[in-house]
């Protein structure tokens, strides 16, 4: 089951479930936003017991919004063997930090977003005005309830300034976290039990000028941890009263001389999920 959010003709916040080219929106009764349904012991049956309105066909008009309310936006790093070599390639001072992360029991885990700072399907993302070299890194992302439950994914993209992050490590907050700097959408794919990672397949495609500048695959099949591992880590110590967005890792960094220019669109699409597109904007 799929289920996002939306604004509607008279600009009200709707959730809604997606079904088949259509969204269905649901009357949430008693719950004030879809937070509060995916921290529900079995989401997908309160989605179900909740009534539905008219369905709309989703065309080009639906004005999407990133399925996050209150939630935190964390990030996990170098889960995958492309991201701990493009990390040492990319900064001198850190490469033996990336070296000795890939294969620490702990992971790296950070700070990504607060909801104000995540667009949706369709809306821009940020590339730093202080920033030369950027890319977009899609992520399976993991939807956590309050009790760091995997209640589904989504599509996630964890835009980092390589220039920032890789002239020293003490400037990774800056190179990860700013105003429109993490995608989340276009809806979450609710699970009563995930998939096999061979099966989560990751595929990133530039757009630039309606030419595909940047075309690449990998799969969670390729990540050196479980999710299960990222997110006991993440829940030490840590509480999360209205559950989590949890990114695992990128496991497509383009080469050195590539970087995204403004009005490129990204489209990171997941088998299972969905496409999330955005175009690419900076001031
Ligand atoms: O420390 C660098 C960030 C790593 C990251 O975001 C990733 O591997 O996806
Ligand atoms: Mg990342």
């Amino acid at each position: 089951m799929n289920v996002t959010k939306f604004i509607d003709d008279t600009d009200s916040v709707r959730v809604a479930r997606v079904d088949q080219g259509h969204l269905v929106p649901l009357q949430l009764g008693s719950y004030a936003n879809l937070g509060e349904v995916l921290a529900e012991a079995s989401p997908i049956e309160v989605i179900r017991s909740l009534e539905e309105d008219s369905p709309l066909e989703i065309s080009q008009s639906i004005r999407w919004l990133p399925p996050i309310d209150n939630q935190e936006v964390w990030a996990a790093g170098v889960t995958y063997k492309r991201s701990q070599t493009a990390r040492m390639e990319e900064s001198e001072a850190a490469a033996s930090c990336y070296d000795r992360v890939y294969k620490a029991d702990r992971p790296e885990l950070f700070f990504k977003a607060t909801p104000h700072r995540v667009s949706g399907h369709l809306e821009p993302l940020r590339i730093r005005s202080d920033a030369t070299w950027n890319v977009p890194e899609p992520e399976i992302t993991l939807v956590l309830s309050p009790e760091m439950r995997i209640v589904g994914l989504t599509v996630g993209n964890d835009m980092s300034s390589r220039d920032i992050e890789g002239e020293n490590p003490l400037y990774l907050p800056q190179a990860k976290c700013y105003d429109q700097c993490a995608g989340l959408g276009p809806w979450i794919t609710l699970y009563d039990s995930l998939p096999p990672p061979a099966d989560i397949g990751v595929d990133l495609k530039i757009d630039r000028g309606g030419e595909i500048v940047f075309d690449q695959q990998t799969s969670a099949a390729h990540m050196a941890r479980s999710f299960e591992d990222l997110v006991g880590w993440l829940g030490r110590d840590n509480s999360f009263p209205s559950g989590a967005f949890l990114m695992t890792g990128t496991g497509i960094v383009p080469t050195t001389e590539f970087t995204l220019h403004p009005d490129d669109i990204v489209h990171i699409s997941i088998n299972g999920i969905g496409t999330l597109s955005n175009p690419i904007v900076q001031s």
